[in-house]
Parts: structure tokens; C-alpha cells; sequence
């Protein structure tokens, strides 16, 4: 086992006896929501794979050591020092680690560290992309990167119209990441169920994303795979109205010079501001969706 790796018990036996483990990312409770409903949310995801049978391996960095597994109190932790928290992506982790210090993992960094501790399988949100603009401001988010080195499935509701989906889709495909609609031709757009954008493949049942999955892993492709479950019909948003609030968004990050690591946050704290509770219930619901399919998949990896 990597010497900065740290397992908790639940999850080290897990994984030992080669039980169905699903990770999780901790940027989505940092920065991701407000605090509680962050905290909240995070626990309940975590039952919800649980009721599924699979054992929830929450990821983060803490006191410089790569964790899967946090306690109660951990998440709680990174929950009430919200946006305090160092936002950890790859690029991050060096010196956080050597400096004993905390970070909110990333996709990019939740699939490093999953990896390295042997779990195959992780749900979130939504993922980073290719930002609007991105051709002048070169704004691609390391998740995408992360996608094509390492082998990890990434089940999500699609990625929020913050990005240029279109462009996010195009680097996918360069960078080799299949992306599969669940029970869906259509990329969905987190809040809604389509995006005008298609997917690559669509696969109707866990069994059949998990041999997808392993037959990638034979062939020795070593990259991830982008899983896209769309938002339940129930809680999906009107499209007109979300879309209103994200163009507002990305227009006052132009306006105020937000750039870097700090966009993705902006742009997310924003868009909850200008829709109120409506997009952060949506918001957990989905996340929920997806790890219940995680949950399922993951009995067939
Ligand atoms: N998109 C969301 N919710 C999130 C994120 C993105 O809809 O919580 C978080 C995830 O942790 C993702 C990160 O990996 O933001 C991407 O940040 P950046 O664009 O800076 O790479
Ligand atoms: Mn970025």
C-alpha cells in the first residue's frame, strides 16, 4: 500500500474480502454546497450506497495523509470549513502531503487516490470540463486529464452548462474517455436531462457498464470511463430557467476577473444564489441517483 494512503477500518476489510466499495469526493462538500445541506448530504449518500450493498469510501486529504474512508466528525470537518478548505486537485497534492495539510479532493484527485487504494468506482455531482471561452482562457479542467490516465469509473449527472459541453465533449474524445449515457442517448446537463449534445454509447443496465468497464481494463486501455445518469424526471429543472441563472453567472465571473481554480466555485455558489433552494435540492438528488448506481455497478465490478 502507498505510504501516504490511509484507509479506514470499514473500508480496508472492504476491500480486502473484495467487497463492491464506492468513492466519493470531498470538493463537493467543501465547495460544492452550503453548509449543513453539504454535510447532511454527504451522509446520506453515504447510506444510500450502504442500503445498496456496497461499503461508501469518502476521499480526502487530511493532515497531509491520502484518506478514503472519513469519519463523521471528518466530514463534518470539511463541511463547516466550507471554501476554507484547500480545493485539492492533482496538481496539488505534492505539497500538500509534504506539509501535513488538508484538501478537499477533486474528481481528478478522488480518482487518483481511489485508484490507488484498489477501488474502481466512484460517484459525484457533476464533473469539471472545458470552460466557455476556454479558447482564449484555456480553462480545462484537470478532471478531464484525470479521466484518460486512470482507471476509474466516474458515474455523474452529466456536467452543468457552465462548461462549453460541446467543447468538453470533443477533448473526451481526444483524450480517449468513452462517455456512456445510462438508459440515455442524450449527454444530460446535471439539472436537466438533455443538453442537445449525445452521448457515445448507451447502456441500460449496471451489469452491462460494469463489462464495459472490465473489458476496457483487459485490453490494458488504462483510462477511466465517464458515466452520465441523468437527474430523476421528478427533480429535473426547467431548462429556460437554470440556463437564465448559469448565463448570469458565467457573465458576472467575466465581469470580476474570476479565473482559475477559483471559477468553478464561483460559478456553482452563484447559480444556487440566483435559484435559491430549487437547484440545491435538485442538487442532492441527483447526487444520490448516481450513487445508487455506483452502488449496483459496483456489485458487478
Ligand atoms: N461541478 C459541479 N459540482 C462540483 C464540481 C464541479 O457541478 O462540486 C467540483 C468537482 O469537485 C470537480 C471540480 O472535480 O469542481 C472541478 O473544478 P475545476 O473546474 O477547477 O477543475
Ligand atoms: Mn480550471
Amino acid at each position: 500500500m502507498n505510504k501516504h494512503l490511509e484507509l479506514s477500518p470499514e473500508v480496508k476489510t472492504a476491500i480486502e474480502l473484495g467487497k463492491p466499495v464506492v468513492a466519493l469526493e470531498s470538493t463537493i462538500i467543501s465547495h460544492g454546497m452550503p453548509y449543513p445541506q453539504n454535510v447532511e448530504t454527504a451522509l446520506m449518500v453515504e447510506d444510500a450506497i450502504r442500503k445498496e450493498g456496497a461499503v461508501p469510501a469518502t476521499i480526502a486529504v487530511i493532515k497531509g495523509k491520502l484518506k478514503a474512508g472519513l469519519t463523521k466528525e471528518e466530514i463534518e470537518y470539511l463541511g463547516k470549513k466550507g471554501p476554507a478548505v484547500t480545493k485539492a486537485s492533482r496538481r496539488d497534492l505534492p505539497v500538500l502531503v509534504a506539509q501535513n495539510r488538508d484538501g478537499a479532493t477533486t474528481v481528478a484527485t478522488t480518482m487518483i487516490i481511489a485508484h490507488l487504494a484498489g477501488i474502481k468506482i466512484f460517484a459525484t455531482g457533476g464533473v469539471g470540463g472545458v470552460h466557455r471561452g476556454a479558447e482564449t482562457t484555456m480553462d480545462i479542467s484537470a478532471d478531464l486529464e484525470e479521466l484518460s490516465r486512470t482507471p476509474v469509473m466516474v458515474v455523474c449527472a452529466g456536467a452543468k452548462s457552465i462548461l462549453d459541453l460541446g467543447l468538453t465533449l470533443e477533448y473526451l474524445e481526444t483524450k480517449g474517455v468513452p462517455v456512456i449515457g445510462y438508459q440515455t442517448n442524450e449527454l444530460p446537463a446535471f439539472y436537466t436531462r438533455v443538453s442537445g449534445f449525445k452521448v457515445d454509447y448507451r447502456i441500460d443496465t449496471p451489469e452491462d457498464l460494469a463489462a464495459a468497464f472490465n473489458a476496457q481494463q483487459e485490453m490494458g486501455l488504462n483510462s477511466g470511463m465517464l458515466v452520465t445518469n441523468p437527474i430523476p424526471e421528478e427533480w429535473s429543472m426547467d431548462p429556460d430557467y437554470i440556463n437564465q441563472a448559469i448565463d448570469q453567472a458565467v457573465k458576472e465571473a467575466k465581469e470580476q476577473g474570476i479565473h482559475g481554480k477559483e471559477t468553478t466555485p464561483f460559478l456553482l455558489a452563484k447559480v444556487k444564489d440566483l435559484t435559491g433552494g430549487d437547484s440545491l435540492k435538485a442538487n442532492i438528488q441527483l447526487v444520490l441517483n448516481n450513487a445508487r448506481l455506483a452502488a449496483r455497478t459496483a456489485r458487478s465490478l
